[in-house]
């Protein structure tokens, strides 16, 4: 016979989340809340992923900012999904201050919720009507003992962060997660309508051969920058060869390729930009702890992305990321 059966014992996200060691989260006796909060970000992430999927769809028929035929106004993708997950995350009880990139100020949950959750709901903006992968980033802090939850809770460094992750939406939707025992990734199995894991112990390979910045800015850019290019694009030494360019315009996609494959991403501070342009809070410290979590580097240039200590909820940080040798060698610039 050529039966082949399916696996029967797939490991689901919900799966793994329940029965993974929450070493830090746990140590604060609270992993079933985390469990509980993670589901609840997982859900969320489905329903963008299901409004991501329409969306080309109803672009066809009608452009944004226009009514639908009940006479509603349309929304935007982006102010669609940071709906979803605001909704999302205060029903889940377990949370008590929200900070999104769509929000000026942040949002404190009524109740007795431990977390604060840091997101940018759709990153990649520029990208949504192309067609081209968008993503969710977020990251969790546990409130400090005895607070109800206040700013002082979400500012605080990123190596406070008891998890992490993002969703890609791009030809699969794909979940990357760390609780500060290494980064998995799971794979949406929309027939099942669970995140599958595809990707265990996600492990940087030390030296890539891929470079993800926009070089575009290079007027702009600052000279350890622009000698670190030099030294990829116009290698010395024999039998070196040049490094490829990939850049996406979605710090999600571009990341997720950098995890996967190896070298290195950046958003460098510039004359133009001077703290360089993603937020520090949503975007560089999840992909930042995502990056160390998974054996690489993320850096400023100048330090420890995880360590800076933000002072307002929506700063800018220069970040670059990714296999240990690559980054190590663009620091060596800036000495
Ligand atoms: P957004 O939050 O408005 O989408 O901007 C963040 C995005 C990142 O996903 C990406 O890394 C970066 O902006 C790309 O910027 P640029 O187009 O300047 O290269
Ligand atoms: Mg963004």
């Amino acid at each position: 016979d050529d039966y082949n059966p399916p696996p029967t014992d797939i490991i689901t996200l919900t799966r793994h989340v329940l029965g993974e060691g929450f070493s830090r989260a746990q140590s604060n006796g609270s992993s079933g809340d985390l469990t509980i909060l993670l589901s609840s970000l997982q859900t969320t992430c489905k329903f963008i992923e299901s409004m991501v999927r329409k969306a080309s769809l109803i672009n066809l028929i009608g452009l944004a900012g226009e009514q639908n035929v009940q006479g509603e106004d349309q929304k935007k993708l982006d102010v669609l999904s940071n709906e979803i997950m605001i909704n999302a995350l205060r029903a889940s009880g377990k949370t008590a201050v929200l900070v999104s990139e769509e929000n000026d100020d942040a949002i404190f949950v009524e109740g007795s919720g431990k977390y604060c959750v840091v997101f940018d709901p759709l990153d990649g903006s520029s990208n949504i009507d192309a067609g081209v992968n968008i993503g969710t980033i977020f990251g969790i802090y546990l409130v400090e003992e005895g607070s109800k939850g206040t700013l002082q809770d979400v500012l605080r460094p990123g190596t406070d962060m008891v998890a992490a992750g993002y969703c890609m939406y791009g030809s699969s939707a794909n979940m990357v997660l760390t609780t500060g025992n290494g980064v998995n990734g799971y794979t949406l199995d929309n027939a099942i309508g669970e995140f599958i894991l595809t990707h265990p112990n996600i492990t940087l390979p030390p030296r890539g051969k891929i470079y993800s910045i926009n070089e575009g800015n290079s007027a702009y850019y600052h000279e350890p920058v622009l000698k670190y290019l030099d030294s990829i694009k116009y290698p010395k030494g024999e039998g070196k060869k040049p490094y490829s360019a990939r850049y996406i315009g979605s710090m999600v996609a571009d990341v997720h390729r950098t995890l996967l494959y190896g070298g290195i991403f950046g958003y460098p501070e510039d004359s133009k930009s001077k703290s360089g342009k993603l937020r520090l809070l949503y975007e560089a410290f999840p992909m930042a702890m995502l990056t160390e979590q998974a054996g690489g580097v993320a850096t400023t240039g100048r330090g420890r992305i995880l360590e800076v200590q933000p002072k307002s909820i929506h700063e800018r940080c220069p970040v670059f990321l990714g296999s240990k040798d690559d980054v190590n060698d663009l620091l060596s610039f800036y000495k």
